[in-house]
C-alpha cells in the first residue's frame, strides 16, 4: 500500500479543492467536498485496503441476491459474509423436523468462491424464531434440548466452514438486565453458557460470540454485556469474542466506541462491529452524506485502532438491501452503497479509515466512456445517472457535459459537481472520486425535472 500523504499536504490539497468547489458551483458538491478530508482511491476494493491493516471487511448479504452487480460488489469488496436471514431459525426449520438449507448453503458456496469468510448468524435469539418453537409449550429440559439440537445440528452441517457464530443474539434489556425471552425465562441464565458449550462441541474451530446492540459505547448494558463475558471466561466457558451491532444515527457514533472496544480485547476476547449501519431522516442530502462519510470513518478508525478488533461488518453493503426503511419510518440511506450500487462518501469513509490513499494514473481520455441513463421517472421528475468507464486507459480527473433538448432541468446532484446554464449541463468530479482507474469507473447521480418528453442526450467526456 502507498505511504498516507502527509497532513499539510492533505490540507493544501483540500483547501485548494474547496476555493475550486466554492467558485461557481452548487452547494451540493460544497459540502460533498467539505465532508472529506483526503483524497480517495475507488480502485482498491475495501477487502485489499482491510487485510493491510490485517483487518476482516464483512457485508450481511440476501443470498438470493448474489447475482450480477449485488454479487459482483459483495464478491469483490468483502471478504466476509453474515447471512442476513437465512441461518436464523425461523428459516432453516420451519416445520419442526423439516430443514431448508437452501439460502444457507448458497452463501456459504458463495463465500468459499470468492475466498471469503462467513460469520454465523445466529442461533440462540428471541426473535424469528419458527412459530411451531414459541407457539409450543415445552418444559425446561424440552427446550434445553430443542436448542441443543438445534445448535448441534446447524454448527454441525456447517463445520470447519463458519469463522465465526453469534451464538447468543441480544441478551440484555437496555439497563443491564437480562432479557426476558423463551430461553431467558425456561432455562434461566445458564442457557448462554450452554449454548456456547454446545457450539463449541459442534465446532471446535470456530469463534464463538455474544452480539447486542446498543453496547458500542461504555454504558449500562455493554457493562452488563462485559461482565457476563468477564464471569464466562471465569469459569472456562467457551467464549472467544462480543459482536459490537452498531444499528447507528447520523452524527452519533458514541464518542467511547474505541475505549469500550479496548476494554472487551483487554478481557481477552476478540471484538467484532458486526452490523454496521448509519441511518438518516430523508431524504439524503449532501451535507447528512458528508456526515456519514465522517460517523463510517470514526467507526472504522476504532476498529483499526484495536488489534483484537478482528471484523468490521456492514448490514447490508447497499440502500436497496437495507432493513432500515422497513423499520424505522422515514429513515433510510443508512448503507455505504447508493440504492443504484453507485459507492456513497460513506465508502470513502470506510476506505479512508483502512489507509485507502489516491493513485494518480496518467491522464488520458482514450478508452473512456460516460453513458448517461435514467434511473427512474415519476410524473414531473427523474433521476439519473452517468458513468464513466475506462478501459486501457484512466483518468486522474473527469468532467462531462451534454445539452438539454427537451427543458430538463437539474435540481440535484451527487458523487458529482453539476451546474446548469439553459440547456448546457456541466459535470465534475467531486473530491473523492477524481480518479478512474484503468478497468475501473465511476458513477454519479442527479435529480432533474421533466415535461412532455425525456429524451437521453449525447454526453460528452472532457
Ligand atoms: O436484517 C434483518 C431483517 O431482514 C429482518 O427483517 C429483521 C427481523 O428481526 O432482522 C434483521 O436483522 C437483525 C439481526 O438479525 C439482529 N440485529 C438486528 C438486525 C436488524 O433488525
Amino acid at each position: 500500500m502507498s505511504p498516507s500523504r502527509s497532513s499539510s499536504v492533505r490540507s493544501t490539497s483540500l483547501r485548494a479543492r474547496l476555493v475550486a468547489v466554492l467558485t461557481g458551483v452548487t452547494a451540493v458538491g460544497a459540502l460533498l467536498a467539505a465532508g472529506m478530508t483526503s483524497a480517495h482511491a475507488a480502485d482498491t476494493p475495501l477487502r485489499d485496503l482491510a487485510a493491510a491493516k490485517g483487518k476482516i471487511i464483512g457485508t450481511a448479504v440476501t443470498g438470493s441476491k448474489l447475482t450480477g452487480t449485488y454479487g459482483d460488489i459483495a464478491g469483490a469488496q468483502f471478504n466476509s459474509l453474515t447471512p442476513g436471514n437465512a441461518m436464523k431459525w425461523g428459516s432453516v426449520e420451519p416445520t419442526q423436523g423439516t430443514f431448508n438449507w437452501t439460502e444457507a448453503d448458497q452463501i456459504v458456496a458463495f463465500a468459499q468462491a470468492h475466498n471469503q469468510q462467513v460469520r454465523g448468524h445466529t442461533l440462540a435469539w428471541h426473535n424469528q424464531n419458527p412459530s411451531w418453537l414459541t407457539n409450543g409449550s415445552w418444559t425446561s429440559a424440552q427446550l434445553s434440548s430443542l436448542l441443543q439440537n438445534h445448535i448441534g445440528t446447524e454448527v454441525g452441517r456447517y463445520r470447519g466452514k463458519i469463522a465465526a457464530w453469534d451464538v447468543v443474539n441480544e441478551p440484555f434489556n437496555e439497563d443491564g438486565t437480562y432479557r426476558s425471552t423463551l430461553w431467558y425465562n425456561g432455562l434461566g441464565v445458564d442457557y448462554i453458557a450452554s449454548a456456547l458449550t454446545w457450539a463449541r462441541a459442534a465446532d471446535p474451530a470456530a469463534k464463538l460470540y455474544i452480539n447486542d446492540y446498543n453496547v458500542e459505547g461504555v454504558n449500562a448494558k455493554s457493562t452488563a454485556l462485559y461482565n457476563l463475558v468477564k464471569s464466562l471466561k471465569e469459569r472456562g466457558v467457551p467464549i472467544d469474542g462480543v459482536g459490537l451491532q452498531a444499528h447507528l444515527i447520523l452524527g452519533q457514533v458514541p464518542s467511547t466506541l474505541q475505549q469500550n472496544i479496548q476494554r472487551f480485547a483487554d478481557l481477552g476476547v476478540d471484538v467484532a462491529i458486526t452490523e454496521l449501519d448509519i441511518r438518516m431522516a430523508l431524504p439524503a442530502d449532501s451535507t447528512k452524506l458528508a456526515q456519514q462519510a465522517a460517523d463510517y470513518k470514526s467507526v472504522t478508525a476504532a476498529c483499526v485502532a484495536v488489534t483484537r478488533c478482528v471484523n468490521l461488518t456492514v448490514w447490508g453493503f447497499t440502500d436497496s438491501d437495507s432493513w432500515v426503511p422497513g423499520t424505522f419510518s422515514g429513515y433510510g440511506a443508512a448503507t455505504p452503497y447508493d440504492e443504484n450500487y453507485a459507492p456513497k462518501p460513506a465508502y470513502y469513509g470506510i476506505a479512508e479509515a483502512l489507509g485507502g490513499t489516491t493513485t494518480t494514473p496518467p491522464p488520458t481520455t482514450g478508452g473512456c466512456t460516460a453513458t448517461y441513463s435514467v434511473v427512474s421517472q415519476w410524473d414531473a421528475g427523474f433521476t439519473g445517472q452517468v458513468k464513466i468507464a475506462c478501459s486501457g486507459a484512466s483518468l486522474s480527473s473527469w468532467k462531462v457535459g451534454w445539452t438539454y433538448g427537451a427543458g430538463q432541468q437539474i435540481s440535484q446532484a451527487w458523487n458529482a459537481t453539476c451546474t446548469q446554464s439553459g440547456a448546457a449541463v456541466s459535470c465534475a468530479n467531486a473530491s473523492y472520486n477524481e480518479a478512474v482507474a484503468d478497468g475501473g469507473s465511476v458513477t454519479f447521480g442527479f435529480n432533474a425535472s421533466w415535461s412532455g418528453s425525456n429524451p437521453v442526450p449525447t454526453v460528452t467526456l472532457r
